[in-house]
C-alpha cells in the first residue's frame, strides 16, 4: 500500500480501538486512510504499525519520533516542537481531533502537543506537505491531527488498564490508569496519568541542570447515540464529549534563559454526528484555554528578573460532512475559531522601578475555512486525490499598549488585518505489480504567525537575538512538488525513496535591523521578521525492510536534506543526513530489537541566521518486550468471541547503552541528550 508514502500515524496505546462509532464513520473515510502519510499507534496493540518501543508509557514526543518525516526540536526534557518536513510549528497545523489549539508561549516552550498524553491519545496522523486534513490550516510543511482514544459503542462492557514505567537515567516516573465502560447507547472513559523526572545525565554522567519537569493530566469522554427521527433506517446520532486537562509544573529548559513554573491546558470538546447510509455528518464545538507562566527565579546569576506569562485561548466548530458516491469519496468540511493570544513580561531592575512590556498585543484572530477532498478511484490500479482549501481570517490587536509600542517602528499599521490563505493539492497514484508509484504537487499559503506579525522584542536563545514582528508582512507561499516509489520485488523486502520539495515565495524569516538596539541584557542585536522573494527545502529518503527470516525483520532508512534562502545560503534547522538500522526479532509474544541510529556532520548549517554546526554521532539502543496472558476469565470458561483476556507486557530497554555525549542539530543550543538510560516499563489491561 501506498499509504507508508503518503500519510503517517502513531499508535499511542495497547488496546486495539474496535470503536464502532469510529468504524461507522470510517467507512467513508477508507480511501482517505491512503493518503495519511503516516500513522503512530499511540495506544492498542497495532502490530506491524508504527509505535515506540516503550510501548504506551512513551511521551508523546517519543510517539512522533518514529515518523519518518518527523524530527523534534529539544529544549530541554520535556515539550519538544514537532517538525515536519524539515519545518517548524509556524508552516505546521497541529490539531486534536480536528480542534485548534495555539500555544501560549512567546518562546515556544510549549508546542501544542505538550497539553496532551499519551494516555488521552488512539494515535496521531501526519499528512505530509499541503495535503492537509480537513480542519489544517496554514500546513506548508505538513498537518498533524491527534486523535483522541475513545472507549466508543458496543465494545467491550468494561475495560481498564494501568502502566507503571521507570527510567533510571533522570528517575523518570510514569503511571497511568484508565477505564471504560460501553454498551449499545452509551459510553464513558476516564484516565489519568501523571510523570515525573529529575535532572537527566548526559553521556560520560555530567548531570544537566534544569533539565527536570513534573506533569499531571486527566481526561474523560462521554458518548450518547439516539435513533434518529424515524427510526434506524433514517441513521443514527450520536453525541460525544471530551475533556482533558493537562498541567505541567517545574519544568526546565536547560537549552534556555528561562524555566516554567506551570503551563497548564484546559481542553473541551462537544460534538453531534448523524450516521446516514454511506454518509456520515459531524458538527463540533470546542473551547480550550492554555496559560503558560515562565520562571527564572531557580536560576543563578539572572541579570534581571523577569516575570513572563502567557494565554491563549480558542473556541471554534467544524462541521464536517463525508459521503462515498460511485468511485469517489468527498469529504466537505467547514470551520470558524476565535484565538485570543496575550503575553507580557515585567523586567525587575535591581533598585530600579520594574519595566512592563506587552509582547503579544492580545491579538484575536477569527478565522473561517472551508475544504473539501475528494479521493477518486479511477481503476483498480489509479487513485486520484484532490484537496483544496480556502480560509479567511481577521486579526485584532486589542492592548492598546501593545499596539502603540508596535506602532512607533510601524507608523503605518493599523489594529485589525485580514488575510486571505489557501491551499489545493492533487496527487495521482498507480500501481503495477511488484511496484506503486505516486506524484502530487500543490500550492498553498500561510498567514505570518502572531509572532511574526505582532511580537515585540522576544528574545531567541538560538541566535542571540531581540526578535520584533512585522504586521506589514505578506502572505508566505510554497508550490510543493512530490514523488515516491515503492518496490516490493518479493513478499519479505520492501523498498520505498521518496522525495519532495517545497519551493517558497515570500519566506518569512528573521532578518537584521542594526538600526535598533536590544532589549534583552547579552543580545547581540535586533531582528525584524521580512519575506524574502524566494526560498527551497528539499527532503529525499530511502528506506528498505527485509523479512530476512521467519522471526528477523531488518529495517533501514536514511534521509537527506537542503534548504537555501534566496542568496543559496543554508537555512537554519535542516538534517543533515540522518540514518537508522533496526534489526528485529519476534517468536510469539516476545520482541526483542537493536536500533543504530545516528546524523552525518552538519555541513550545510544556516550560518547567516546564527546556527553552528552539529557534530556527528551514533548511537545503540536495545529493547525487549513481552506480553502475558494473565487469565482467561473469572471462572475458566471460554470468552465470547471478540472479547480480550487480560494481558501484561513487560517492556525493558536501553538507550544510547555505549552512554555517548552526543548532541543533535535540532537540540537548540547543541545541550547534550541523554546518556545511557535504562527504562523498564509494566502495562497491564483487564
Ligand atoms: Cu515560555
Amino acid at each position: 500500500m501506498l499509504e507508508t508514502v503518503l500519510l503517517t500515524t502513531i499508535l499511542l496505546s495497547d488496546t486495539v480501538a474496535t470503536d464502532r462509532s469510529a468504524t461507522l464513520e470510517d467507512t467513508c473515510l477508507s480511501k482517505k486512510a491512503q493518503n495519511l502519510d503516516e500513522v503512530v499507534i499511540v495506544s492498542g496493540t497495532g502490530r506491524g504499525r508504527k509505535r515506540s518501543a516503550k510501548g504506551q508509557v512513551a511521551s508523546i514526543d517519543e510517539h512522533l519520533s518514529e515518523l519518518k518525516h518527523v524530527s523534534l526540536v529539544r529544549r530541554g526534557s520535556y515539550a519538544w516542537e514537532p517538525v515536519v518536513n524539515n519545518m517548524q510549528t509556524e508552516r505546521l497545523s497541529t490539531t486534536i481531533d480536528g480542534m485548534k489549539i495555539f500555544y501560549a508561549c512567546t518562546d515556544k516552550m510549549d508546542p501544542v502537543t505538550s497539553y496532551v498524553e499519551s494516555g488521552n491519545l488512539q494515535s496521531i496522523s501526519l499528512n505530509s506537505g499541503l495535503d492537509g486534513n480537513p480542519q489544517a490550516t496554514g500546513n506548508i510543511g505538513g498537518s498533524l491531527d491527534l486523535k483522541l482514544r475513545k472507549a466508543g459503542f458496543d465494545n467491550d462492557p468494561f475495560h481498564a488498564s494501568a502502566s507503571a514505567g521507570h527510567e533510571w537515567n533522570g528517575h523518570v516516573q510514569v503511571y497511568g490508569a484508565d477505564a471504560a465502560l460501553s454498551s449499545h447507547r452509551t459510553y464513558l472513559n476516564v484516565g489519568a496519568f501523571y510523570r515525573h523526572a529529575d535532572n537527566y545525565k548526559v553521556g560520560g554522567g555530567d548531570e544537566l541542570q534544569f533539565s527536570q519537569f513534573q506533569k499531571v493530566n486527566v481526561f474523560t469522554n462521554v458518548g450518547l447515540r439516539f435513533p434518529s427521527f424515524g427510526g434506524t433506517e433514517g441513521g443514527l446520532d450520536l453525541l460525544e464529549a471530551t475533556l482533558i486537562f493537562d498541567r505541567a509544573t517545574d519544568v526546565g529548559y536547560p537549552a534556555l534563559n528561562m524555566d516554567v513554573a506551570k503551563a497548564e491546558g484546559l481542553i473541551t470538546s462537544l460534538s453531534y454526528k448523524h450516521l446516514f447510509p454511506g454518509a456520515s455528518w459531524e458538527t463540533k464545538a470546542y473551547y480550550n484555554h492554555i496559560t503558560h507562566e515562565m520562571d527564572d527565579t531557580k536560576r543563578p546569576d539572572v541579570a534581571i528578573h523577569m516575570d513572563m506569562p502567557g494565554d491563549s485561548w480558542t473556541a471554534g466548530v467544524y462541521s464536517l460532512l463525508t459521503t462515498s458516491h460511485k468511485q469517489h469519496d468527498i469529504a466537505l468540511n467547514y470551520d470558524l475559531y476565535y484565538n485570543r493570544l496575550f503575553a507580557d513580561m515585567t523586567m525587575y531592575p535591581g533598585g530600579a522601578a520594574p519595566m512592563y512590556m506587552v509582547t503579544w498585543p492580545d491579538v484575536g484572530t477569527l478565522n473561517t475555512g472551508l475544504a473539501v477532498t475528494d479521493n477518486v478511484n479511477i481503476a483498480r490500479n489509479q487513485s486520484l486525490r484532490l484537496s483544496a482549501k480556502v480560509a479567511w481570517q481577521q486579526q485584532r490587536l486589542n492592548n492598546e499598549e501593545g499596539y502603540h509600542a508596535l506602532k512607533v517602528f510601524f507608523p503605518g499599521m493599523t489594529d485589525t488585518y485580514h488575510q486571505t490563505t489557501g491551499r489545493i493539492a492533487a496527487s495521482y497514484q498507480f500501481s503495477i505489480p511488484n511496484s506503486q508509484f505516486s506524484i502530487g504537487m500543490g500550492w498553498g499559503s500561510r498567514a505570518p504567525t502572531v509572532t511574526e506579525a505582532y511580537g515585540y522584542y522576544l528574545n531567541n536563545t538560538f541566535d542571540q537575538y531581540d526578535y520584533i514582528g512585522n504586521p506589514s508582512l505578506k502572505n508566505e507561499s510554497a508550490v510543493e512538488l512530490n514523488s515516491a516509489v515503492k518496490w516490493h520485488p518479493s513478499e519479505r523486502v520492501n523498498v520505498t525513496l521518496d522525495g519532495n520539495v517545497f519551493l517558497f515565495s515570500n519566506y518569512i524569516i528573521g532578518q537584521f535591523e542594526t538600526r535598533l538596539s536590544p532589549m534583552t541584557v547579552g543580545a547581540e542585536g535586533v531582528k525584524v521578521f521580512g519575506n524574502i522573494s524566494h526560498a527551497t527545502i528539499a527532503n529525499v529518503s530511502l528506506s528498505w525492510d527485509w523479512q530476512t527470516t521467519e522471526k528477523l525483520r531488518w529495517n533501514n532508512k536514511v534521509s537527506y536534506s537542503s534548504g537555501r534562502d534566496a542568496d543559496g545560503d543554508p537555512l537554519p534547522l535542516i538534517s543533515p543526513i540522518s540514518w537508522q538500522s533496526e534489526w528485529t526479532y519476534q517468536h510469539q509474544r516476545f520482541q526483542a530489537q537493536a536500533t543504530i541510529k545516528g546524523n552525518a556532520r552538519q555541513s550545510n548549517y544556516g550560518e547567516k541566521y546564527g546556527e553552528t554546526a552539529a557534530k556527528a554521532w551514533t548511537i545503540l539502543n536495545l529493547a525487549a518486550q513481552y506480553q502475558f496472558s494473565l487469565f482467561r476469565s473469572a471462572k475458566g470458561r471460554l470468552l465470547p468471541k471478540g472479547r480480550k483476556i487480560s494481558q501484561l507486557s513487560i517492556r525493558f530497554g536501553v538507550e544510547n547503552l555505549f552512554d555517548k555525549q552526543y548532541g543533535t542539530y535540532a537540540d537548540w543550543n547543541h545541550i547534550p541528550q541523554k546518556g545511557r538510560n535504562i527504562y523498564m516499563n509494566l502495562t497491564f489491561e483487564l
